[in-house]
C-alpha cells in the first residue's frame, strides 16, 4: 500500500522514486515485521496463555517437562506480521505476491486447525495424518497449477554446476512441485522440536531464496549468472523480507529458553512457503541443500522409522528426529540449536557459491 500510494508521487517528489525499488522495500518489509512480531509479542503471548493454548509435554521422549505449558500457535504472529508487511510494501498488481501469500496462508489453515484440535480442543491427536496430507496436497495444487498456467514460467529443471542439463519436466512438473513443497512443509515441522531450531534455518533460508528470486527475477543479472529468468517474481524479495523480520522478530521469543512456540500453523505454513519460494526461484534441486537442517532431519526419521521395520525392532539413533538423539547424548539444548544454525549458514553459503559455479 506504501509503495501505491507513495510512489504515483514520485513525479511531484523526487525522495519518493526510492519506493520503487525492491532492495529498498525489502528492506522496510524486513524491519516492519521484525518491529511488528517484537512489539506485539508480549501481549501475543498473554492472549494465548489467556485463551489457555499451552503446549503439553509427551513423557516418551527427552525430558521438556519444564516446558510444560509453554504457549504454542505463536506462527499465528509471524503470520500476521507477514502478510500486514507485504501489503504495505509490496506491489500488489503483481501476482506472485498473492501466490505465495495464498501458499503461506493455506499452509498456515492446515497447521492452525491441527493446532485448533490439539491445543484448543486438547484432543491429543490434531488432524489425522491422512487429513493433514489432504489440506497440504490441497493448497499446493491449487499454486502450482495456477502457477503452471503462467505463461513466463517454464517447467524446466535447473541444477547447480550443470548448465546444460535442464529437463523439461511438462506437466510431471506438478507432482515433482507438490513434493517439493509438502517434502518441505513437512521437514520443518519435523525439525521444530527445540527452542529456535525451527525458526533459524527458516530465516537463513528466506534470506538465501530473497537472493535467488531477485536474481530470477532482474533479466540482466539472471542472463549474466546463467540463472533461468522468471520475469516479474523479484517482487516476491519483498516478502522474502518480510518472512525474515517476522522470523527473527519470533526468535526473539522462541530464543532458548523459549517463552512461545511456532506451533504447526507456523512450521507448515514456513515450511510450504519455503518449498514454494524454491519453486519460484527456479532453484528446486537446491532446496535440498539451502534446507539441509530439514533434509538431514527427515532423513534421519526414515532411516530410524525403515531400519527399526527391517531389523525387527534395532534402532539407528537412540532418537529421531536427529536433535533428539542429540538431546539423549547428554548435549545441551542450546549447543545443538546453535550448531544446527551454523550448519543452516553453510549450507547456505555453498548453496549461494553456485550461482559463480555454473
Ligand atoms: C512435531 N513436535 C514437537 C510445538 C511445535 C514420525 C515421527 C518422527 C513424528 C515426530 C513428530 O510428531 N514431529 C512433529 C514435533 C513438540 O512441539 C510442538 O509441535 C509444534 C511443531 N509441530 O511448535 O508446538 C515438542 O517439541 C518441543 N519444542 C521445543 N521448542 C520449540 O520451539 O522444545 C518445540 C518447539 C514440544 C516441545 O517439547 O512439546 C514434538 O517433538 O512432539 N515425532 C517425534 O518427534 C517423536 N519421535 C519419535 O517418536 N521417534 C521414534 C520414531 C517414531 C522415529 C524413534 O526415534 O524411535 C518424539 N516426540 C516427542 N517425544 N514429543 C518422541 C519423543
Amino acid at each position: 500500500m506504501i509503495y501505491h500510494l507513495l510512489y504515483p508521487l514520485s513525479a511531484q517528489i523526487s525522495a519518493f522514486n526510492v519506493f520503487r525499488y525492491i532492495t529498498f522495500r525489502s528492506i522496510y518489509a524486513l524491519l516492519t515485521a521484525l518491529v511488528l512480531t517484537i512489539f506485539l509479542g508480549p501481549a501475543f503471548i498473554r492472549w494465548l496463555k489467556r485463551l489457555k493454548c499451552g503446549q503439553h509435554i509427551q513423557e516418551d521422549g527427552p525430558n521438556h517437562q519444564a516446558k510444560e505449558g509453554t504457549p504454542t500457535m505463536g506462527g499465528m504472529i509471524i503470520a500476521a506480521a507477514v502478510v500486514a508487511s507485504t501489503l504495505l510494501w509490496a506491489d500488489l498488481t503483481n501476482h506472485y505476491i498473492w501466490l505465495t501469500l495464498f501458499v503461506f496462508t493455506g499452509f498456515g489453515a492446515v497447521g492452525l486447525v491441527d493446532d485448533y484440535i490439539k491445543v484448543v480442543k486438547k484432543r491429543n491427536k490434531g488432524l489425522t495424518a491422512s487429513g493433514k496430507f489432504a489440506g497440504q496436497v490441497l493448497v499446493a495444487s491449487a499454486a502450482i497449477l495456477i502457477l503452471l498456467f503462467e505463461p513466463a514460467y517454464s517447467t524446466k529443471l535447473a541444477a547447480p554446476f550443470f548448465k546444460h542439463f535442464t529437463p523439461d519436466l511438462g506437466w510431471f512438473y506438478l507432482p515433482f512441485a507438490l513434493l517439493v513443497l509438502v517434502g518441505s512443509s513437512n521437514g520443518v515441522n519435523l525439525t521444530d522440536g527445540l527452542d529456535g531450531l525451527a525458526i533459524g534455518p527458516t530465516v537463513v533460508g528466506a534470506a538465501c531464496f530473497a537472493v535467488f528470486i531477485y536474481v530470477a527475477g532482474h533479466a540482466a543479472i539472471a542472463e549474466y549468472l546463467n540463472v533461468t529468468p522468471v520475469p516479474g517474481v523479484g517482487e516476491v524479495t519483498v516478502l522474502c523480507g518480510a518472512l525474515i523480520g517476522a522470523g527473527l522478530g519470533f526468535l526473539w521469543y522462541n530464543a532458548y529458553p523459549a517463552q512461545v512456540f511456532m506451533g504447526d500453523v507456523g512450521s507448515l505454513s514456513l515450511g510450504g512457503t519455503l518449498g514454494f519460494l524454491a519453486v519460484l526461484a527456479k532453484q528446486e534441486l537446491l532446496l535440498l541443500v539451502i534446507g539441509g537442517v530439514f533434509v538431514f532431519e527427515t532423513i534421519s526419521v526414515i532411516l530410524q522409522v525403515g531400519f527399526f521395520k527391517v531389523s525387527g525392532g534395532k534402532r539407528i539413533f537412540r532418537m529421531a528426529p536427529l536433535h533428539h538423539h542429540f538431546e539423549l547424548k547428554g548435549i545441551p539444548e542450546s549447543k545443538i540449536i546453535i550448531r544446527f544454525w551454523i550448519l543452516s549458514i553453510l549450507m547456505a553459503l555453498v548453496a549461494l557459491s553456485t550461482l559463480k559455479l555454473r
